[in-house]
């Protein structure tokens, strides 16, 4: 009694006073929608140059392994909010509906006396809640004059996307309770299909040759029917909408293909470009505000995505490209500038390090583990050594079979569970993982080794069977 008299009344002191509300710091969590790290400079991009999101990683810590565990928009979404896997909060794939109920860590932090806000991309079917203002894009949102979802009713607005979702997020700051903590969700919709760049950089890259990734004619030998099977080739699967010119007539099979590779990365890259602008220019209002010293800022995607690596755009795989993604974090209380991580990081971590950091005890639950101790430099010697992965979405678009697996620093497992393959990469010796080595009796061992580790980490994160596939709910439209 005495304890929760207490904790009432030293959240009340929080609520009541700058002084202590300055000790906790304010939270921006950025999140792009299918950003891939080889599309970020900082992270050796060989396609673009991202000066601004680069400057986070100038000024804190970057992160070279953090990987999602359901790679999709509408889970990745579910799971930064609770910090739990897709089995555990409910959404596992898109059209699925978020239950706003259940404990999610803005509505822990608004329960400790911060101001809350999810300003852009969405996507969990549902209204949000535990925000204090939420400005949303019905569904996937679109990219010209896109209508926004408030809790007062629906509005269309002029002009571009990304612009526009910088413009909310820099407004609702300046309206902001300068006596208490923040925390914003800013959430853009690029660069996700179809890519529509703005007037601005329209003809960003229209002289020049991308350099095409090296496995941009993979035959997909040696890995599974999945693989094979699947709908997502830069040179049969993108459509006239994602193309947006006609294809020039009398082209060979091998001139179409460079063709269409030139076409989806102009428009994808354009769309990045913007992002990093804009990104920039809100840096720019956290330091004439006087907020970059007391402002965690995090810049992440909601999943990787292949540009043209095995062939393919989209994402969805537990394969590198779509498994990754950028993680990049400034706290300059916390963290030295110019550092980097290489240790395994989840999106399961993210809502227990923004608890950590608010001094809210995290509930015990919570899939991931605070990222503080990484942060500070001081990785502890119990951190994880593999990661849990699983997508549900089949039947679905692009036709990728459900599939779990387990990535340690050196080998990955994937069991596509529903036509009874499997496959094993070395990471070391192959990283661009073209050579299933399942099979092979050298690896004898380490497959044992990995499907105990796999059976390991489903019973310590009850993952239940998933016995057949369901017919996919078709997403609500307009919302
Ligand atoms: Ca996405």
């Amino acid at each position: 009694m005495v304890g929760t008299l207490g904790g009432m009344a030293l959240a009340a002191a929080f609520r009541g006073s700058p002084a202590l509300a300055a000790e906790r710091p304010n939270i921006v969590y950025i999140m792009t929608d299918d950003h891939a790290a080889h599309a970020l400079s900082c992270y050796g991009s060989r396609v673009n140059k991202t000066p601004n999101l680069d400057r986070i990683a100038a000024e804190g810590m970057r992160f070279e392994h953090c990987f999602v565990t359901n790679s999709l928009c509408g889970p990745s979404r579910a799971t930064l909010l609770t910090g739990k896997y897709s089995h555990a909060n409910g959404f596992r794939q898109n059209g699925d509906r978020f239950d706003g109920t259940q404990v999610t860590f803005p509505k822990l932090l608004q329960k400790a006396g911060y101001q809350t806000a999810v300003i852009g991309k969405w996507h969990l079917e549902s209204d949000p809640t535990g925000f204090d203002h939420w400005c949303i894009l019905p569904g996937q949102g679109a990219y010209h004059d896109p209508v926004f979802i408030e809790a007062g009713g629906r509005k269309k607005h002029q002009g571009y996307v990304t612009d526009l979702i910088t413009d909310f997020a820099i407004e609702w700051l300046r309206r902001r309770d300068k006596a208490r903590p923040f925390c914003l969700l800013y959430h853009h919709k690029a660069p996700h299909r179809n890519w529509q760049p703005d007037a601005k950089h329209a003809k960003l890259y229209e002289d020049a040759e991308i350099p095409e990734p090296e496995t941009l004619r993979d035959d997909w030998a040696t890995r599974s029917s999945a693989a094979r099977n699947s709908q997502m080739t830069v040179a049969k699967h993108l459509t006239p909408g994602d193309l947006k010119k006609p294809i020039p007539p009398g082209l060979t099979p091998e001139q179409e293909l460079k063709w269409r590779y030139q076409r989806y990365m102009q428009d994808y890259l354009r769309c990045v470009a913007s992002v990093d602008d804009n990104v920039g220019r809100f840096l720019d209002f956290l330091d004439k505000e006087g907020l970059a010293e007391t402002t965690l800022v995090v810049y992440t995607s909601d999943n990787g995505f292949f540009l043209g690596d095995h062939g393919w755009f989209d994402k969805r795989f537990m394969y590198e490209e779509s498994l990754r993604v950028p993680l990049l974090v400034r706290y300059p209380k916390l963290i030295k500038a110019g550092t980097t991580s290489d240790r395994l990081v989840i999106n399961c971590d993210y809502a227990p390090t923004f608890l950590d950091l608010a001094g809210v005890e995290p509930p015990a639950d919570l899939h991931g583990r605070s990222l503080r101790p990484l942060l500070e430099g001081k990785p502890p010697a119990d951190w994880r050594k593999s990661l849990y992965y699983h997508y549900y979405e089949f039947p679905g678009p692009h036709a990728v079979q459900r599939h779990y697996g387990v990535r340690t620093a050196t080998h990955k497992l994937i069991h596509y569970y529903h036509i009874g393959e499997w496959e094993l990469f070395d990471l070391q010796k192959d990283p661009r993982e073209l050579r299933n080595v399942y099979a092979d009796p050298a690896y004898a061992g380490v497959v044992a080794a990995m499907k105990a580790e796999l059976d390991r980490l489903r019973r310590e994160l009850k993952v239940p069977e998933d016995a057949a596939p369901q017919p996919r709910r078709s997403a609500q439209k307009g919302k």
